[in-house]
């Protein structure tokens, strides 16, 4: 990985340069050379109030054994029950749980960590064939100089779309050939294996949160059938001043669900009670957490929670992200069952699509993109 002075239009539209105080040049995340300085690019620092701290409590998640609902028949056992209980538990509070026995290859599981490796660690005249263009959420993104011009994340990502709908079912694989070459063949099988197998078990993760919201079971599960989503890979060098920077910057998920697999490496810590808390990496569960596309379909009722990432000093870490959203053209609304007389509508009806364009060209997502995107909608002239 490398910081290089390559100027594209990307800079020329936020100008960022390297700012290490006195000496400036253009700015491109590479950092194998941003190592060898002792300090690191103002760019990166973050204020004050939002720097991090690397020991804070844990945060008690509970762990959601999916065995049993798995092969569970319609009516559900009382092991599904106790798990949509824990859920609702969950959710009211902060949107977080973990779940394990989910059915997912281990072996699928290793090659997505070690394909994603393999990405960060080629050229960067490579990776930026797949550069993400101002406005996208697909594409690579070497913090997001080209975006932004403070409070940059110290880390490299690579994004892309996953489509659940039948005529388009090769959508990952497309992308790494046609993007990137035939030598990424490999790649696009690995990632297309992986995000079918996170798309089921989104959906049935769906069938549990319908269960624990007292609505159909097979409600939201139909709600994302087709859905539109988009598959992240986060790769943190280790950064000679973790004090300072953060990896990913406090936000919540605009997204409807995210499923999470974090390596072994500490990191990710979510904000809750007015603290933040870590949640201890297990590599035989996925974090799950709610976003806020899923909390305005549940009117408020579960929470999509501020979390972030921190980097060390010592170590490289890697996640694999999948966020769930639903096919662009259809209409985020509750069910009928979420509402009554005392718990109105809290947001308008809107469509993923639009609110996906209003988090890449109008606003950088952080606690407040649901409430902001739902003025925009409400004040915006039609
Ligand atoms: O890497 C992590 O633990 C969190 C990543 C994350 O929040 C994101 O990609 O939006």
């Amino acid at each position: 990985m490398a910081v290089s002075c390559v100027t594209t239009s990307l800079e020329e539209e936020v100008k960022p340069r390297l700012d290490f105080g006195n000496i400036q040049t253009p700015l491109i995340f590479n950092p194998s050379i941003l190592n060898l300085q002792p300090n690191i690019p103002n760019q990166f620092i973050w204020p004050d109030d939002e720097k991090p701290s690397i020991d804070v409590p844990e945060l008690e998640v509970p762990l959601i054994d999916l065995k049993k609902f798995m092969s569970d028949p319609v009516s559900p056992s009382s092991s599904t029950l106790e798990a949509s209980r824990l859920i609702s538990e969950a959710c009211t509070k902060h949107g977080f749980f973990l779940v394990v026995n989910h059915g997912i290859n281990e072996a699928l599981i290793s090659d997505a960590h070690e394909y994603m490796g393999r990405f960060f660690d080629m050229p960067l005249s490579v990776k930026q064939r797949v550069l993400r263009k101002p406005g996208e959420s697909c594409g690579y993104a070497s913090s997001f100089t080209g975006r932004f011009s403070t409070k940059l994340p110290w880390k490299e990502t690579l994004s892309f779309r996953f489509s659940d709908e039948k005529s388009l079912s090769k959508t990952v694989e497309d992308y790494f050939c046609d993007a990137l070459g035939h030598g990424f063949e490999p790649f696009g099988k690995v990632y297309q294996e992986y995000c079918e197998a996170m798309s089921s078990l989104s959906l049935k993760i769906m069938e549990l949160l319908g269960l624990s919201l007292g609505v159909n079971r097979d409600y939201f599960r139909e709600f994302f059938e087709e859905n539109d989503s988009i598959m992240r890979l986060n790769y943190y060098p280790p950064c000679q001043k973790p004090d300072l920077t953060l990896g990913t910057g406090p936000h919540c998920d605009p997204t409807s669900l995210t499923i999470l697999h974090q390596d072994h490496v500490n990191g990710l810590q979510v904000f809750v009670e007015n603290q933040w808390r870590s949640i201890r990496p297990n590599p035989k569960a996925f974090v799950v957490n709610i976003g806020d596309t899923f909390m305005a379909l549940s009117n408020n009722r579960y929470k999509s929670c501020l979390h972030r990432a921190v980097v060390n000093c010592e170590s490289e870490r890697k996640s694999l992200a999948f966020f769930l959203c639903p096919r662009k053209d259809r209409v985020v609304k509750p069910p009928r069952e979420l509402l009554d007389s005392i718990t109105p509508r809290r947001y308008p009806d809107f469509t993923w699509s639009l609110f996906l364009e209003f988090t890449q060209k109008h606003y950088r997502a952080d606690m407040n993109t649901l409430q902001a995107f739902s003025d925009w909608l409400t004040n915006k002239p039609i």
